[in-house]
């Protein structure tokens, strides 16, 4: 080899290993910037959707600034500013917010005003859905060993999955889904009597008891809905619940089957939870199938998380990871959905 061609070589050598350099800061780069996922699919027919990508760090963020309220115990200042707060911010993402306000009695003899917060986007669509997760805390710690009496902070029992809905409200705002979405946070879901018996029958779930039984728009229907409740969670689980099983079985196959094809098979587990009477319930009531998405964990008594109804339950629980596998599996649900 003379020393041309060796020099042109050796060119050659420095030119390929520039272009393989500037091609992976590029797609790192890219990477980091990417804004949506999209998917392609595999029969023609089929049109192709662009899914956004849920961001896990504002959805912390949303977690903390509820927390930095204190408990969002219905009757205190905490409650009132924090829904203040919650309409603000969905005032950004879409035009129509209303707040249903009412009247309700505990189990324990308190009479108390409820807000339920309520956003629309699409709201001339017939083709919707509804997501929804309480924004109250739960006046005790009952479940503790410590100050039980005293009110928990509730970062993800409450801030969590309002957190991931307003997130998703904000994604909506950048790019429209193409069906309709209602956004409900109710209140009062959680004072209610613990441990069973006659009494603790209806106790919970005030707010969307209110709801069901005052519908914001008469007549109101969704194809179906989805509860988020305690889903920001470290190691926290979600499994199959015993009433979206029986009333809503195809929406629960199809959110897991989404959590798993996205990467989340260890959050997302086929295996069955406990039956729990949550929001959803009474939203299955008036024929809007409805699942739960709740955090589990198979090693604690209750099947809870071990933070649950305790002084645990603050921002040191909280995983963004578990906050992305929740938001980003609903947000693909929600785009994959087409029609008007
Ligand atoms: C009962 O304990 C009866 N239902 C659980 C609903 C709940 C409370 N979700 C969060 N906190
Ligand atoms: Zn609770």
């Amino acid at each position: 080899m003379n020393f041309t061609s060796r020099l042109a070589s050796r060119l050659l050598s420095i030119l390929t290993l520039v272009f393989f350099l500037v091609l992976s800061a590029c797609s790192s780069s890219e990477k980091d910037k990417q804004q949506s996922e999209t998917i392609i699919p595999a029969s023609e027919s089929l049109p192709v959707i662009t899914v956004p990508v849920f961001n896990e760090d504002t959805a912390y963020a949303f977690v903390k600034a509820q927390c930095d309220f204190g408990p969002r115990v219905p009757g205190t200042t905490a409650h009132k500013n924090c829904a203040d707060y919650l309409v603000d911010i969905l005032k950004r993402y879409t035009p129509s917010v209303m707040v249903q306000e009412g009247k309700v009695s505990t189990y324990d003899g308190v009479n108390l005003d409820l807000k339920n917060i309520i956003a629309a986007f699409n709201p001339e669509s017939k083709n919707r859905i509804l997501l929804f997760a309480h924004w109250d805390t739960r006046p005790w710690a009952d479940h503790g060993s410590e100050r039980k009496s005293e009110p928990n902070l509730g970062a993800d029992d409450g801030a969590s999955g309002v957190a991931v809905l307003l997130e998703i409200a904000r994604q909506f705002s950048l790019q429209s889904p193409s069906v309709g979405v209602d956004i409900i946070f109710f209140d009062v879901e959680d004072w209610g009597k613990s441990g069973g018996g006659a009494e603790s029958e209806d106790s919970y779930c005030l707010g969307t008891q209110y709801w069901t039984k005052n519908l914001h728009v008469p007549g109101y229907l969704a194809n179906y809905g989805i509860l988020l409740d305690m889903v920001g969670g470290r190691n926290s689980k979600f499994r199959l619940e015993g009433n979206s099983k029986q009333f809503a079985p195809h929406i629960l196959d199809k959110v897991w089957k989404t959590g798993v094809n996205l990467g989340y098979s260890s959050y997302f587990l086929f295996q069955d939870g406990g039956w729990i009477t949550d929001d959803h319930v009474y939203v299955n009531r008036i024929n809007i199938p409805s699942i739960d998405i709740i955090g589990s964990d198979a090693g604690s008594v209750t099947g809870f998380p071990a933070h649950w109804h305790t002084h645990e339950d603050n921002m040191d629980v909280i995983d963004k990871g578990t906050l992305k596998a929740v938001g980003q599996t609903v947000l693909h649900v929600v785009y994959s959905e087409q029609g008007i």
